[in-house]
């Protein structure tokens, strides 16, 4: 495959025009983004992003998740195209960056080769991958998992916020049911550009992450049941307290994690008592643990420990304890044949660059098992993210996105 002139470089201004446009939709208090997926600002996202589309040329398909592929035609009808995208949904303190420089990027790169007038022998196909953050409707990534053969249409439609809505239901009311069956699209690579959500590369003084592998993740709930009980009249030794076993296992997440050190991480995230009154001690407990390490048989240690000393502490405190897996992967090692693409990209282009196994998840980490996936990342300022402070340089975003056009565009092979 021939590699674009190093010469040829994304319109910096226009992309970053592009992610501060989107940001306006689905404000955050601070700054960030509230654009929940499936909720109107989700909706009001998607209509921008297809309107974009829609003026590059692209036709859209969507699939019965609600995902949107936007395709730039090849020369070579039969030629499978090359993926590019990531997610425009947000976290509810969300930053502006997370998934949407993924998608936006993506953009850029069919925005760029309109520009150049150049065509590719494979058709290009710009991704936006429904509900990537898994917060209103857990897991996360679950339209590219079900995409992937890792959960099934239905138990993705089941799937409930905290108000009780369906992911279904909620898909309907935004309109954006696609009539694409989940999956049939093959794919010839898949890539993804995502800021690091973590110090590293900032700390490095490196402009570009050459995405290796992924963490590996295990997502618990934890559900323990007491005695709602008046907090003044109930002597010590006749409380059943659930409130006081959430905080003893969550302190036992960070032991676990402590002791698996290093590449292993652990905290508790979500966290609901109820009934949730001053003066009454808490009956229930509803807590969500998040495991991460890219080492399997660490990640599988850290359940295995939380299970038996969670079960210790609900015994001493007299609790009904349940344990159920709401999200899990393995860890991810991405195809080696477009790493060697992404760190040539770096190199011509003269951007620093290092290897780097990704913290986070992403839906790259799914659809690295139907297709040959890779992801390049770039810094964000004190590794910031999931936080409506989170921020990026245009030049950051300008040097991942030149590394994706030149990556995408090698593998999409341009034909003279
Ligand atoms: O949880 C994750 O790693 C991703 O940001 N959804
Ligand atoms: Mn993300
Ligand atoms: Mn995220």
């Amino acid at each position: 495959m021939t590699a674009p002139g190093a010469n040829l470089r994304i319109n910096s201004e226009r992309l970053w025009d592009s992610l501060m446009e989107m940001a306006k939709i689905g404000p955050g208090v601070a700054g960030g983004n509230n654009r929940q997926t499936l909720t109107d600002a989700d909706a009001e996202g998607r209509k921008l992003f297809q309107s974009w589309c829609d003026t590059a040329g692209l036709s859209m398909g969507i699939d019965e998740m609600g995902t949107m592929f936007a395709r730039r035609e090849g020369t070579d009808p039969d030629a499978l195209p090359v993926y590019v995208g990531s997610h425009l949904d947000t976290q509810p303190t969300g930053g502006k960056y997370d998934g949407v420089l993924g998608v936006l990027g993506g953009l850029e790169v069919i925005r760029t080769l309109n520009d150049l007038g150049l065509k590719t022998r494979h058709p290009i196909v710009v991704t936006n991958w429904t509900n990537e953050e898994g917060t209103r409707f857990a897991p996360a990534m679950l339209a590219s998992g079900v995409f992937a053969g890792m959960h099934d249409l239905d138990w993705a439609y089941g799937r409930q916020d905290a108000e009780g809505k369906s992911f279904g239901d909620e898909l309907k009311r935004i309109g954006w049911v696609g009539s694409e069956k989940v999956g049939d699209r093959k794919m010839h690579a898949m890539f993804e550009l995502h800021i690091e959500q973590g110090p590293i590369l900032e700390a490095e003084g490196k402009d570009i992450g050459v995405v290796t592998h992924g963490q590996g993740l295990w997502w618990l709930e934890v559900r323990l049941t007491g005695k709602d009980a008046h907090t003044g009249s109930t002597p010590m030794n006749m409380r059943v307290n659930a409130g006081l076993g959430m905080a003893r296992i969550t302190e036992l997440v960070h032991q676990i994690a402590m002791a698996h050190q290093p590449n292993a991480v652990g905290a508790v995230g979500q966290a609901n008592v109820y009934p949730n009154s001053r003066n009454v001690i808490p009956g229930r407990a509803v807590f969500t643990i998040d495991f991460r390490s890219p080492d399997l048989a660490k990640l599988t240690t850290m359940r295995a420990e939380l299970e038996e000393g969670a079960a210790k502490i609900a015994a001493e405190l007299g609790l009904g304890i349940e344990i159920e897996p709401t999200g899990h992967f393995d860890p991810v090692t991405f195809d080696p044949e477009l790493v060697k693409v992404v760190r040539g990209a770096a190199d011509r282009l003269g951007y620093s660059h290092m290897d780097i196994v990704s913290g986070a998840g992403h839906d790259a980490c799914w659809i690295n098992r139907v297709a040959p996936t890779v992801m390049v990342m770039c810094p964000c300022v004190d590794g910031l993210s999931h936080n409506e402070a989170e921020e990026i340089s245009p030049a950051w975003a300008t040097a991942g996105t030149d590394v994706l056009f030149h990556a995408v565009v090698e593998t999409a092979e341009i034909v003279a």
